[in-house]
């Protein structure tokens, strides 16, 4: 099915994705491949992502969901008169990042992204080939109508470890295309002029000797490759992918990958986590492990003299 046939109207960053068939597809599905961690390896370098379907349980992904919005809604960000699994909003409250809704032990969330036995582990041990270690940070995103996510590479927030690190993207519920979610842009990981120039920048990381990159920091730099879905796409090529999403589903993609969000046209919150695994043997962000991972506080920032 090609993608201008079905008129598909995709919005990220306010502006309307054109749909020409050399500019926007659809993520492919790795599922066939799941009993071979050779082909998925082979597949993840081809592609810089997997989009496997259905590989996590649905009830505890809905039991995550319920969780994160019983929160919500006990801090009085929910519509009290809307059913509580719908997740529509008290009219005038806008949320985006809710990281602090995961971060407690024994949350469904928790089970359901770290638990040894559970689906996505397994998965990465099988993956990866060896015991797995997942960053104890989890970004968990509740996206009210508006914008989506502008193109980054996750290796800016989170590369002072191993290379080899993954992110997996989990929609906590049905997300269509109104509601946005996940794209990435095709090839844009083997990109090597991209990843030795933006790809080697850390958000965190400052000259002490150099007073424009120190006023950068002081003004917080935030990382994004572009705020602009189209002007992007034009300089890097390849074709925004994208996929309406169930629960169950995920999307595992390398840290080089380019990706961002769609916007949310939605009248309810985009709920998903993103979390990132990697082999236990390799060098570890330590921005993302411990207790109270310090992340991009104070206690994250790195000085250099350059
Ligand atoms: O969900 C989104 O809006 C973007 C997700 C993302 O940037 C990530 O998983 O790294």
């Amino acid at each position: 099915m090609l993608v201008a046939e079905t008129a598909l109207d995709i919005y990220s960053c306010g502006e309307r994705l054109d749909s020409s068939a050399n500019r926007l597809g659809y993520l492919r599905e790795a599922n066939e491949l799941l009993g071979n961690a050779d082909l998925l390896r082979q597949r993840m370098a081809e592609d810089g992502y997997l989009l496997l379907r259905g590989l996590l349980n649905r009830d505890q992904v809905l039991a995550a969901r319920r969780d994160t919005l019983e929160q919500l809604a006990d801090q009085g960000q929910l519509d009290p008169d809307a059913p509580l699994m719908d997740g529509i909003q008290k009219p005038g409250t806008s949320l985006f990042f809710q990281p602090e809704l995961a971060q407690k032990n024994n949350r469904p969330l928790q089970k359901l992204l770290y638990a040894e036995e559970g689906e996505l582990m397994s998965f990465f041990r099988h993956f990866l080939g060896g015991p797995t270690r997942h960053f104890d940070f989890t970004w968990l995103r509740c996206i009210s109508p508006g914008r989506g996510t502008p193109s980054h590479c996750d290796v800016v927030f989170m590369g002072r470890g191993t290379r080899k690190l993954y992110t997996a993207w989990v929609p906590l519920g049905k997300v269509d295309f109104e509601a946005g979610g996940l794209m990435v842009l095709e090839n844009s990981h083997k990109n090597q002029e991209l990843q030795k120039s933006y790809g080697a920048k850390d958000v965190d990381s400052y000259c002490e000797n150099d007073p424009s990159d120190g006023a950068r920091m002081a003004n917080g730099y935030n990382g994004w490759l572009s705020e602009s879905p189209t002007e992007i796409r034009r300089q890097l090529g390849g074709r925004w992918l994208v996929s309406e999403y169930e629960a169950g589903d995920v999307v595992i993609f390398s840290v080089d990958l380019v990706h961002g969000g769609m916007d949310n046209r939605s009248n309810h919150l985009r709920l998903s986590s993103d979390s990132r695994y990697q082999l236990a043997s390799e060098p570890i962000d330590e921005r993302w492990v411990g207790e109270n991972p310090p992340g991009h506080g104070s206690a994250g920032k790195r000085g250099r003299i350059c």
